[in-house]
């Protein structure tokens, strides 16, 4: 008699963004959130939740929802967020998706797969998430803290300076999608911003492996839908040090001879922070 290999169980983290979702606020558009419910006999309960997109109909969330792969089924819910409390009863309802994890996961490890978010069964919206899901190294409580400034940046605004902000990017595991993990806040008018220090787990920058290349994207924000690119750095996560200088490149531009280059970044600060009790803790 064989019995079933069992193996470890793995964690997965899920990448999620939607769009066309629709707008539940009067005076500016819907500030949507998504919630990763495990479901199980009819109830819900929260694994973990996204950021807020101010004012975004087409979000593209950082913040990864790690699950593990031996959950059956799982509610994805929209919402917008029009209270600042945690319940969710006191925000605009956009819609939900609920799926057998076999099933995403079966489509969805290499590739982003689309779901119609809709309020019931039979009404079809046109609002959609995408999600993506990929494999975690499992039990990685390490940390970086972070700190980056731009140099020098180019002016992509007519009557003012440009209004810079930096995402971070990695591709999956076995894949080409690119997933962002990072977004900083934006400095407005400024060509040598100094941005936030942050600190970010190990299992959401790379998906715990430090090999893995990330990409470091600045645009300069016209609006929360509207970006332009200013240029990017690609570098390997443990080559990260203090006092590294990368340039930034318009990849596109880079045949003119004319271009120069549209700045430098800077990374202040790449610390490993050690591992401690209360790390646990997203
Ligand atoms: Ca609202
Ligand atoms: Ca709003
Ligand atoms: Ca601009
Ligand atoms: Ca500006």
């Amino acid at each position: 008699m064989y019995s079933r290999r069992s193996r470890p169980s793995r964690e997965i983290l899920l990448s999620l963004s939607a769009n066309h979702l629709h707008d539940k606020d009067l005076f500016s558009k819907s500030d949507p959130y998504a919630v990763v419910y495990k479901e199980e006999n009819g109830s819900a309960e929260e694994i973990g939740r996204t950021e807020t997109m101010k004012d975004n109909l087409n979000p593209n969330w950082t913040r990864k929802i790690k699950i593990s792969e031996n959950l059956k089924m799982i509610k994805i819910a929209v919402f917008d967020q029009d209270s600042s409390s945690k319940k969710t009863s006191n925000d605009d309802y956009l819609g939900e998706v609920i799926i057998e994890l076999q099933v995403l996961l079966s489509s969805s490890l290499l590739r982003e797969t689309s779901h119609s978010l809709s309020k019931n069964k039979s009404t079809i919206s046109k609002s959609k998430l995408q999600i993506f899901a990929y494999p975690c190294t499992p039990e990685n409580p390490a940390r970086y803290r972070f700190d980056f400034q731009g140099i020098n940046l180019v002016n992509k605004d007519t009557f003012s300076k440009s209004d810079p902000f930096f995402e971070i990017r990695f591709s999956a595991p076995n894949s080409t999608t690119e997933i962002t993990v990072y977004r900083s806040e934006v400095l407005d008018d400024n060509l040598s911003p100094n941005w936030a220090p942050f600190i970010i787990h190990k299992d959401q920058l790379c998906a715990g492996d430090d090999r893995k290349k990330v990409k470091i994207v600045v645009f300069d924000f016209d609006g929360p839908e509207n970006f332009e690119l200013i240029g990017e750095a690609e570098v390997q996560v443990n080559c990260l040090h203090d006092g590294l200088i990368l340039p930034l490149l318009e990849l596109k531009k880079l045949k003119k001879k004319t271009y120069r280059g549209s700045g430098l970044l800077k990374i202040k600060e790449a610390t490993k922070l050690a591992v401690s009790q209360e790390e646990n803790a997203h």
